[in-house]
């Protein structure tokens, strides 16, 4: 207790905004989007991170880490916050989530009633919905993000399901709201709040996360507790959640009925510069690969080489992974890794032996659920859910 409080005390001279998060930047990085170059900032319980905003706190993974391992460590992971009140302090003995609304039974859990229910663990990955943003052509305002608003940890708590069948939902109700301890400084910014379908929210896997990794949640991704929705974009994952309510209407605040919403189109995509016609909540992942052994502009020694990525989807599971060394003439099948479960990074590595010149690298997912990648990138205006197959230009020497 003594332990957590010191580390949280120095969480809050870090993130209390009075200094900008750039004056903690030891160095900085360049991304390959148009004005990419970013501070490095050291944050409590992170290592160096990109720095793209610091009140509210939002950090990218340096690509390398996606390398490293197939499960995204916890103080590589990506922050994103919307609203710069964000909770500096939390005590995890005091923390109650109340369960309100349609249900017969209004309950306040604390974490120790959480911690006795059944646990269950997935691994899923987090993605935020504008990772990628920064290479939209043309171009969209928002939060100019590479490919680091991502990443793939292993999280353990409990149901949602188990949670609401305490309270007795009441027949008649449609919808889940979810709220956080984060709240706006300037009153007319609407609060945090997101909502699911109730079939949705009670599927089993819906869950409400106490670790990551095998480690309390770090205070930036939602600590002491954080709603999970496995192959859902990062939107819904409400960090330091502190109210569940059951309605039975459809939720129609800002961050749903104004917000996080895409064209009702294939993937989400409508001809650049246009405004879409219709749109709807933003909900599944796309399929998605990277190579992360190398990155784009690449100098590398002629011969054989190891290439290793990731591919991924919103839970049918990866079917197949093809990379092109011939700028997409051909396509050779990668290997897979251990499955980790449908909601997972799967890593993947192939060997190709490159001559001495300029080669173009493509990398190509085909998911179980029969979605290809594409080769030209789609657009919308919000600059979401970016899943065109990339491109490693690279020279071999
Ligand atoms: N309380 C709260 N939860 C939140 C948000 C927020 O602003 N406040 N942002 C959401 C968005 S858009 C994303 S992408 C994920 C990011 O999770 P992370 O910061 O743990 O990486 O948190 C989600 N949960
Ligand atoms: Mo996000």
């Amino acid at each position: 207790m003594l332990r957590r409080r010191t580390v949280l005390q120095g969480s809050s001279a870090l993130l209390s905004g009075l200094v900008p998060l750039g004056a903690f930047a030891a160095d900085t990085v360049t991304l390959p989007i148009g004005n990419g170059e970013r501070p490095l900032v050291k944050v409590p319980q992170k290592r160096p991170m990109i720095g793209l905003t610091s009140r509210p706190p939002q950090l990218e993974t340096p690509f390398a880490v996606f390398n490293e391992n197939v499960i995204t460590p916890n103080d590589a992971f990506f922050v994103r916050y919307h609203l710069a009140g964000i909770p500096l302090e939390i005590d995890p003995d005091t923390h109650e989530i109340e369960i309100k609304g349609k249900v017969n039974k209004p309950l306040k859990l604390k974490m120790a009633d959480l911690k006795r229910l059944p646990a269950i663990e997935i691994v899923a990955v987090n993605q935020c919905s504008g990772n990628s943003r920064g290479f939209s052509e043309p171009r969209v305002p928002g939060g100019q993000l590479a490919n680091g608003a991502m990443g793939n940890a292993r999280w353990r708590g409990v149901s949602l399901k188990a949670v609401l069948a305490q309270a007795g939902v009441q027949s008649g109700a449609k919808q889940v709201v979810f709220n956080g301890l984060d709240t706006p400084v300037i009153d007319k910014t609407p609060d945090f709040v997101k909502a699911l379908d109730l079939d949705h929210a009670t599927d089993g896997e819906v869950m409400l996360a106490y670790q990551m990794n095998g480690k309390d949640l770090p205070m930036l991704n939602g600590f002491p507790v954080r709603l999970v929705v496995p192959g859902y974009y990062g939107t819904y994952w409400v960090k330091h959640l502190s109210d569940i309510t059951v309605i039975d209407t459809v939720f129609d605040g800002f961050w749903m009925k104004s917000s996080y919403r895409i064209p009702d189109t294939e993937n989400g995509v409508i001809e650049p510069g246009t405004a879409p016609k219709a749109t709807v909540p933003i909900n599944k992942l796309n399929v998605r690969s990277f190579v992360t052994s190398l990155a784009d502009g690449a100098k590398m020694k002629t011969g054989e080489t190891q290439l290793k990525g990731i591919a991924f989807d919103g839970g049918t599971g990866i079917k197949q992974v093809d990379v092109s060394t011939d700028d997409g003439k051909s396509w050779t099948p990668a290997k897979l890794g251990s499955d980790l479960g449908k909601y997972s990074f799967r890593e993947w590595t192939l060997p190709v032996t490159l001559a001495a010149g300029a080669h173009v690298l493509k990398v190509r997912a085909t998911s179980n659920g029969g979605k290809v990648q594409p080769d030209k990138a789609g657009w919308n205006p919000p600059g979401y859910m970016r899943n065109v197959i990339e491109t490693y230009n690279v020279t071999a020497a």
